[in-house]
C-alpha cells in the first residue's frame, strides 16, 4: 500500500485552486505531476524519505512540487495548499459538479459573489446575480440553475474510480491487522458498479471489536460514524466505509450476501425456497423438515457457508461472477448452465482510442507509444481530435495536420514491438453527420472514431437516429463514448441500445466502452442489450496520458457487467482480425 494516490489528490487540489486563482501554467503543471505520482511504481513515502532528489526523479516533478511532496509526507500538510484553501474557502468538488462550472468559474464566483457551496450558487442564480457579472450572462445563469438538481443528486454517489483504489487500500490495511483471517471487498465496489454509495468490506475474525477499532485508527480515516463488534463505519477520503466482521466459518455466505445486489439476492432466495432451501448471510440451510423456516436465521441443517463457491454449489448453481449479479437473468442462466464465459483483463491486446499532444493529449507520440509498448500491447491506435468547434481549446487537427501526423506516426511506429494504427477521432454533429475531417482524409487512416461531443445532455430527446446515421457513415469504425455522459457531471443522451446494437452489427462498427471512470460509456446494461443484437464492443481508455492506460481495468469490468465474452470485444482479437474489422 502506497500513498501515491493520496499525494496525487493533494496536488490536484492545488491545481484546482491555482485554476480558481487563474494562475496561467501552474494548474497543468500540477495535474501532470499528480498523474505521474499516482502512476509511479514506487511508494512516494519511501522516495520522500530518501529525499528531494529521489522525488524529483519522477517525470514532471521539479524542485518546487517535490518540496511540497516531501513536506506533506513529513508533516501531513502543505503550507501553500493551506494558504490557497484560506484564500478560496469553497467546496470545490461540489461547485464543479455543476455542468459548466469549472475551478476557474468557481474562483470567480467566490471572489465576486462569495459563493462557497451549491446552496449559495442556487440562491445567487435565483436572484439573478450571476448574469450581472462580466462574461456570464442570462444563458449561463439559466444553465447553472438547470443543472443544480443533477449536481445535488451527484453528491450522493461516488465514482468507482475513486472508491476502488480506496477499497484496495483498506483491504491491504486490514489484511495486516492482528487476528484478521480473511478480507474481501463486497457490495457495489465488488460488482464494479460505475458509482458507489459506500464501500463494504468483510473480515473474518474472532476479534471483531479490536478489528473495528484498528480501522478507526487507519491514517486515511477522517471520521468514525459507528463502532461495534460486528459493524464499524468510518469516512475515509470522503467516502463511507462499512466494515462487517463475521466468524471465518460464515465468511462465504456473508460475502455472498453483502456483495448483493439486493435484487440478485432476492431472486436467489426465491429460487432457493422452491428447492426447500433457505439462503441468508449465515449460510444455505435445508429447511425441508422444518415446520416454520422463518422462525430463525440458522434453522435447518446447514449445507454451506465457508466459501461463496460452496454457497452457490449447495444451491446447485455454478459460481456467478459478481459483475453480473444484477438480477438481469443471471440466476436463470446459471440454472441452465448458460452463464457467459466473461472476458478478462488477460484477454486484452491493445487500445484503439488514445490521444497525443498533437491535439489535446498531454504527452508526445513517442511517450505514448513507449508506454503502450511497455504495457506489452499487440497493437495501439493514435486517434487525435479533428478540428472541432473549439471544444478542445482549438487543439484539433485540420486535414493537412492529419496528413502530417500520418507520416509522423508511421516514422515513430517503425521498429517497435507494438503494431500502430493511424486514426482520428471526429465529431458527430446534431444531425449525425461526421464532421471536422474530410472524407478523403478519413479514407486514408486505419481507424475512425466518431464521437458525439456537442448537443449532449438530457434535453435533446431520443438520439438513436443521430447515432445510427454516424454508424452508417462508410468510414466510421468505432462509435466513441456513445451517450456522452460524464458521471455526476452530465447526463447521458437518450438512446435505444437494441436499435444501436443492430445498426452497429449491420455496418461493422464497434460500440465503445470508454474506460475513463468519469464516463464508463456504454455501461453494462446497455452493452448487454447491444451485444445480444450482435454488436461488437471495443474497450478503450481515450488516454491523454500513459497513466490513464490503467483505466482499462474499469472498461474490461464494464464489459463483464455487459455479459461480454472475449469474442464480443474487439480488443481481444489478434492484429489481423482487427485489421479485417477496420476494413
Ligand atoms: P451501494 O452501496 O448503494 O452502491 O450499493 P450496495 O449494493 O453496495 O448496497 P449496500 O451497501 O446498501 O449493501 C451491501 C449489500 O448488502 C447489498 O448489495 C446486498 C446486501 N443487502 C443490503 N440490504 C439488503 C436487503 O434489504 N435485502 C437483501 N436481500 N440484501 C441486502
Ligand atoms: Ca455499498
Ligand atoms: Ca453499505
Ligand atoms: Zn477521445
Amino acid at each position: 500500500m502506497s500513498r501515491n494516490a493520496e499525494v496525487a489528490e493533494r496536488l490536484e487540489e492545488i491545481a484546482d485552486l491555482y485554476e480558481a486563482k487563474d494562475v496561467g501554467y501552474k494548474p497543468n503543471m500540477y495535474r501532470r505531476a499528480a498523474s505521474n505520482v499516482r502512476d509511479y511504481p514506487e511508494a512516494i513515502e519511501d522516495l520522500a524519505e530518501e529525499g528531494l532528489d529521489a522525488v524529483t526523479e519522477i517525470d514532471q516533478v521539479g524542485d518546487s512540487i517535490g518540496e511540497k511532496i516531501v513536506e506533506y509526507i513529513e508533516t501531513g500538510s502543505i503550507e501553500r495548499l493551506e494558504e490557497l484553501r484560506d484564500e478560496f474557502p469553497v467546496r470545490m468538488q461540489e461547485l464543479t459538479s455543476v455542468e459548466g462550472v469549472g475551478p476557474k468559474t468557481a474562483g470567480e464566483l467566490y471572489q465576486k459573489l462569495g459563493i462557497q457551496n451549491l446552496d449559495d450558487l442556487e440562491e445567487a442564480a435565483r436572484n439573478q446575480e450571476i448574469r450581472e457579472l462580466e462574461g456570464f450572462g442570462a444563458k449561463t445563469e439559466e444553465n447553472i440553475l438547470d443543472h443544480i438538481e443533477f449536481a445535488r443528486q451527484a453528491q450522493e454517489r461516488d465514482l468507482l474510480g475513486d472508491g476502488r483504489p480506496l477499497a484496495d487500500d483498506v483491504k491491504a490495511f486490514l489484511t495486516d491487522v492482528e487476528d484478521v483471517e480473511r478480507v474481501e471487498i463486497a457490495g457495489s465496489t465488488r460488482r464494479w458498479r460505475p458509482t458507489i454509495g459506500d464501500i463494504d468490506v468483510l473480515v473474518a475474525s474472532d476479534a471483531g471489536e479490536s478489528v473495528g477499532e484498528a480501522l478507526t485508527e487507519w491514517d486515511r480515516v477522517e471520521e468514525t460514524i459507528e463502532i461495534g463488534p460486528t459493524k464499524t463505519s468510518v469516512r475515509a477520503s470522503g467516502i463511507r466505509v462499512d466494515l462487517r466482521v463475521v466468524v471465518d466459518e460464515e465468511f462465504g455466505s456473508a460475502l455472498q450476501y453483502f456483495t448483493g445486489s439486493a435484487d440478485h439476492n432476492i431472486t436467489l432466495r426465491n429460487y432457493a425456497l422452491r428447492k426447500d432451501l433457505k439462503v441468508n448471510e449465515y449460510g444455505v440451510f435445508d429447511v425441508s423438515d422444518v415446520e416454520d423456516p422463518e422462525s430463525g436465521q440458522r434453522v435447518g441443517e446447514r449445507l454451506a457457508s465457508e466459501t461463496e463457491e460452496a454457497v452457490y454449489d449447495a444451491l446447485d448453481l455454478p459460481w456467478i461472477p459478481p459483475e453480473i449479479r444484477e438480477d438481469r437473468g443471471e440466476v436463470e442462466a446459471a440454472q441452465n448452465d448458460a452463464l457467459p464465459d466473461l472476458v478478462t483483463l488477460d484477454d486484452y491486446r491493445g487500445d484503439l482510442h488514445t490521444h497525443t499532444d498533437w491535439s489535446d493529449g498531454d504527452y508526445t507520440l513517442e511517450e505514448m507509444l513507449d508506454a503502450a509498448e511497455e504495457r506489452g500491447y499487440d497493437y495501439y491506435a493514435v486517434t487525435d481530435h479533428g478540428e472541432g468547434p473549439g471544444v478542445f481549446g482549438d487543439t484539433g487537427l485540420a486535414d493537412d495536420d492529419v496528413l502530417d501526423q500520418l507520416d509522423a506516426v508511421e516514422a515513430e511506429a517503425a521498429d517497435r514491438d507494438v503494431e500502430v494504427f493511424t486514426g482520428i477521432e471526429t465529431n458527430v454533429d446534431a444531425d449525425g453527420n461526421v464532421v471536422e475531417v474530410s472524407d478523403d482524409v478519413l479514407a486514408g487512416v486505419d481507424i475512425v472514431v466518431a464521437s458525439p461531443h456537442s448537443g449532449l445532455g438530457e434535453d435533446g430527446g431520443d438520439q438513436t437516429d443521430r447515432l445510427v446515421a454516424a454508424i452508417e457513415h462508410e468510414h466510421v469504425d468505432v462509435l466513441g463514448h456513445p451517450t456522452g455522459r460524464l458521471i455526476n457531471d452530465r447526463p447521458a443522451m437518450e438512446l435505444d441500445p437494441s436499435e444501436l446494437g443492430a445498426a452497429a452489427a449491420e455496418h461493422g462498427v464497434a460500440l465503445e466502452i470508454n474506460s475513463n471512470p468519469h464516463r464508463l460509456d456504454l455501461w453494462g446494461e446497455l452493452v448487454k442489450v447491444a451485444v445480444e443484437e450482435g454488436a461488437t464492443v471495443t474497450v478503450n481508455t481515450d488516454a491523454h496520458s500513459p497513466s490513464e492506460f490503467g483505466y482499462t481495468e474499469y472498461g474490461v469490468h464494464t464489459a463483464r457487467r455487459g455479459w461480454c465474452e472475449p469474442d464480443d470485444v474487439l480488443n481481444t482479437w489478434d492484429v489481423d482480425e482487427v485489421r479485417d474489422f477496420l476494413g
